[in-house]
Parts: C-alpha cells; structure tokens; sequence
C-alpha cells in the first residue's frame, strides 16, 4: 500500500481492497499476501469485537485442508476434535450415524470459528498487511472503471485505489449494494423460528447430534473437551431473557432419546444468543472490479454447518482467479468465478434447506407433515444409498480443482 499525498483526502492504493475482516476477508488477504498480491483489510468493528463472535463450529475437510495451506492448521490440528461422522436421533427413541468417513472417504473437524478467526488474525499480523479497524462510511465507486474505495477512519476521509474489490462484508456488509438492481438478482426464504445458542463450561457428548423431535429441533456440538455447544429451536418471537439456564437445559434434554439426553452434562450457560435462519443467494457473486464472498452473497441456515464452509471455498476460488490474473495476465478463472463459486452455493443451500426441512417443526405443520418427517428418517435408515447421500452432502461438495 503507497500512499501519495493529496491537500484534503490522503489517496492509498493496493491491488486488492477486501471490505469485511471476518473469516472470509482475513483468509482471502493471508492467501493474497503469500502470493505477493498487495492488498488492505477495512473493517468496519474494533479486533476485539470481531473475535469475540461465537458462530460456527465445523469445518468440511476441505477447509481443514485450505486452512492448512494457508499456514494457520497448528492450533486447528492440535485443539479441533476429527470426527468420521454425525449421529441423528427422532421421535425420542430413533438414532442412526451418517457414516461420512466411510461413505465419502473425509472426515470432519469441530473447531470454532472464533478459533479459526483468531488463527488468521495472529497469521495476518506477522507478515504486516494493513487491516483497518473502526472504519466507517465505506462505499465502492466505479466498478466498471477506475475502481476505488472510500472510508472514513479516525475522521479523516480516505479513498483507496485498487485493481479490485472483495466483498467481504457479510449480509449486512454494502458491498452487495453496490451491484446496480438491474443487473442483481436475489433469492430469499425466511423460516419461522430460531436457534437459541448456548456455550458451557462443561464436556460434550462424543459425537454431534442433530435432533428432530415433536418439540423442536436440538443440536449438540462441541469446541474442545471442557467446552460445550448446544442449540434448541425456538420462537423467532423469543428473547433470551425468556429462557433461563433451567429451562434450556430441560428443553434440550427433552428432545433426545432418553439414554442420550441423560448422558448430557449441565451447567451455567457462558453465551446465550438466539439466530434467525434464512436462506438467502445474490446473483451474480461479480460486478466489473467487484467479487461478493462468504455471507455477503449467500447465507444458509446452520442445520447442515456449511455457513463458513462456503465462505471458504468462495475465498478459494478468488484466490485462484487473482492468482492466476498476476501472475499469468489470465482471467479466465476470474471470469468463471461467479458461474463456478454459485454451482457449488445452489447445491449447499438446496442441502441446508432440506434438512432444516426434515428436522424442524413448522408452525403451521400438521400431524401428517409430522408423520412424513419420521418416515423419510425411517427410510434413510433403512437404506445405505440415502445414508451415503446424505453423508456426501454433509461431508462438502466438491470445490473445482481442489488440491
Ligand atoms: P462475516 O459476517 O463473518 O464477516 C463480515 C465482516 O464484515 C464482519 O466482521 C463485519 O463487521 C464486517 N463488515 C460488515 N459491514 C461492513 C462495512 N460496511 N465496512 C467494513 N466492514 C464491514 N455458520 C455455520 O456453519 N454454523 C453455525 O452454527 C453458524 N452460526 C451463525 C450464527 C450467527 C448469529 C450468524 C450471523 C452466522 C452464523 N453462521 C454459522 C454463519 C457464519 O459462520 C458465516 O457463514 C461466516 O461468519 C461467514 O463469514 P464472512 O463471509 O467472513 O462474514
Ligand atoms: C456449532 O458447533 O456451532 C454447529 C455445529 C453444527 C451445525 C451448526 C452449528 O450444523
């Protein structure tokens, strides 16, 4: 980053300006910045608030492995938990394992974003490429021309030349904005309730377990041996101060098979937060100078864990492009990107639709709707061709020449 000096607006420039300091921003710039492609971070929260976000907690093999590749797999390796597979309970008395090792040859890591996105930060500090905190006012100019960024940082008004824009801002980031509506097209389900979150000092059970149950759904997760994460469905219209430690642990114990839910440990909740879940696609993820990645393009609900997961492989893609246009005058990857990046988001979103479909109970389901859930479970048991589907699905789809 050079900066020339202007009387009023100090003019920065860089090769790549990447709006968003979340796991997909800082992946992107660690990945850029091994190739020697110059780029600059504006985000928008302080450091601290950024990593203190608790959100996901697993990873495809594939991220596992770009993670690795990109230099921040020690702690990831050392503290995440490899699981061959995730257990699925109903009806509080049926349970079966969708075998992901066996069936697709990949395991998967429990690791939380929150560790992930400290590992880059740490990573993206030592070899010293900028990332602003506590910009304000960030707006794109000229994608299908000059391209720039303007940003107010500590008052003062800035803009930043660059090649081009990595929008990496999130759902409610602007870059998305950016895109004129007639060229943009965006696709959108709303569901009728949320997860309520919570983190506890305590062990978790051995495996993931997703729940479905005539109560709501549940989930168990983990992010280390003495820290346990567990989800309930619930009201969209609740808050967290409606639901006590006493009720949470009650509700959730309520939906597993009686000699699961008794093997799960208590204790004082030390996070509480209640999501909404959409499903959401912009089209397309480029605009001139402009890439969307991560939530800035898509958003799935959490029931088949690919949020960040997909933020990852779109960061893959982009990186591949940028790489390929410095360092061999190409854009052939970067003109593909969008078609590519949304082949693999449709099949995830189709993914993580059905099985919030299958697991959750809807307001204005009826006994039947009920009924047709347990039986469509019954029938992935009773059939290794639905189990190895499932676990294909579950386990990633493939990301284009991945390796
Ligand atoms: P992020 O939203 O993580 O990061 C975007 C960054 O851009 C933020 O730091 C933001 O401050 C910044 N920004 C926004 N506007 C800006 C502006 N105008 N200027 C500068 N910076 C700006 N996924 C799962 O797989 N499993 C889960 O259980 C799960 N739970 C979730 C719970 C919640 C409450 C949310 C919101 C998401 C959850 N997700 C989950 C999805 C989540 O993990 C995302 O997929 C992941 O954070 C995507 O990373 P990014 O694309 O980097 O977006
Ligand atoms: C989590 O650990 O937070 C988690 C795990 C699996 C999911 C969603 C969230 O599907």
């Amino acid at each position: 980053m050079t900066q020339t000096h202007k009387t009023q607006t100090p003019v920065l420039k860089t090769q790549v300006a990447i709006i968003g300091g979340g796991p997909s921003g800082m992946l992107l710039s660690l990945l850029l910045s091994k190739e020697g492609i110059d780029n600059v971070v504006l985000e928008q929260r302080s450091r601290d608030h950024v990593l203190a976000r608790i959100r996901a907690g697993v990873l495809e093999w594939g991220s596992v492995e770009l993670l690795r590749r990109a230099g921040v797999g020690a702690r990831m390796d050392r503290d995440g938990h490899v699981h061959n597979g995730t257990r699925v309970a109903w009806q509080g008395e049926h349970t079966m394992l969708i075998d992901s090792k066996k069936w697709t040859g990949k395991s998967f890591m429990a690791y939380g974003q929150s560790y992930v996105t400290e590992d880059l930060y740490a990573a993206v500090s030592e070899i010293e490429t900028p990332v602003l905190h506590d910009v304000s006012d960030v707006q794109l100019h000229e994608l299908t021309g000059a391209s720039h960024v303007t940003f107010v940082q500590d008052g003062v008004a800035q803009r930043l030349d660059c090649d081009f824009i990595a929008g990496c801002d999130g759902f409610h980031g602007v870059s998305r904005q950016a895109i004129p509506a007639s060229v943009q097209k965006n696709y959108e389900k709303v569901y009728p309730f949320g997860w309520l979150g919570v983190l506890s000092e305590t062990p978790p059970l051995p495996d993931l377990w997703y729940v479905q149950h005539e109560r709501g759904f549940a989930l168990a997760s983990q992010r280390s041996a003495m820290l346990s994460r567990y989800y309930v469905q619930c009201p969209i219209t609740d808050r967290v101060e409606d639901w006590s430690d006493e009720r949470f642990w009650n509700e959730l114990i309520a939906r597993f098979p009686p000699e699961i839910g008794s093997a799960i440990i208590t204790g004082p909740s030390i996070e509480k937060s209640i999501a909404p879940l959409r499903s959401f696609v912009t089209e397309p993820m480029r605009y001139g100078a402009l890439f969307l990645c991560g939530d800035a393009a898509h958003i799935v609900p959490p029931t088949g864990a690919k949020g960040l997961n997909l933020a990852l492989s779109d960061v893959y893609y982009l990186w591949r492009g940028l790489t390929q246009h410095y360092q061999q005058g190409s854009d052939t990857l970067l003109d593909r990107y969008s078609e590519v990046a949304l082949d693999r988001v449709w099949k995830t979103e189709r993914f993580s639709w059905w099985m919030t479909s299958l697991l959750h109970v809807f307001p204005e389901q009826s006994s039947f709707d009920h009924r047709t859930q347990a039986a469509e479970l019954n029938s992935i048991l009773a059939s290794e061709h639905a189990q190895a589907w499932l676990a294909e699905q579950y386990a990633g789809f493939p990301v284009e020449d991945w390796g």
